[in-house]
């Protein structure tokens, strides 16, 4: 999908366990501005249900799996995150919800830009009257 993409890091594995090094602009596409994670989620629950305005994001599951829906006005599609070595790379205007989340999961997130409400578009009809304009 536009603007989405699936990014594979480096997986130091031996017999000591895995190490996965993650750089800035080098790695992911962007400065690395905050980082956050998502755990213990129950296993019913869907959260996400907005796009932003500008900010670009790298998912990665580190333990478990959970599913991402991204959608734009044209395309939906779902992707199940299980590998610590893989990130999801979200860019600006695609619709997110993240739902069966595994017991223990935990979902990393690396994001462009400090936390900013105003760059969320919470509501799917907004979204969609924007979107259209770009898709
Ligand atoms: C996204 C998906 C993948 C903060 O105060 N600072 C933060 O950096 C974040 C991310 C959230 N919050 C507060 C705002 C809400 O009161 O934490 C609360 C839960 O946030 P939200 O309902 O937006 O969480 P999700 O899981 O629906 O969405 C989050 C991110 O907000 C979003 O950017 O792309 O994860």
């Amino acid at each position: 999908m536009f603007n989405t993409g699936f990014i594979k890091f480096m997986d130091y594995n031996d017999q000591y366990g895995h190490l996965t090094p993650i750089e800035a602009q080098k790695d992911v596409p962007f400065e690395i501005k905050r980082v956050y994670y998502i755990s213990k989620v129950n296993p019913d629950v869907t959260r996400g249900y907005h796009s932003h305005k500008k900010l670009h994001q790298v998912l990665i599951c580190l333990n478990g799996s959970v599913k991402i829906r991204l959608k734009n006005p044209n395309e939906e599609v779902v992707y199940e995150l299980n590998d610590q070595s893989v990130g999801l790379y979200i860019g600006p205007m695609i619709w997110r919800e993240m739902f069966d989340f595994s017991e223990g999961s935990v979902l990393l997130v690396l994001a462009s830009d400090h936390y900013d409400e105003e760059d969320y578009i919470r509501n799917y009809d907004f979204y969609l009257k924007d979107a259209k304009l770009l898709f």
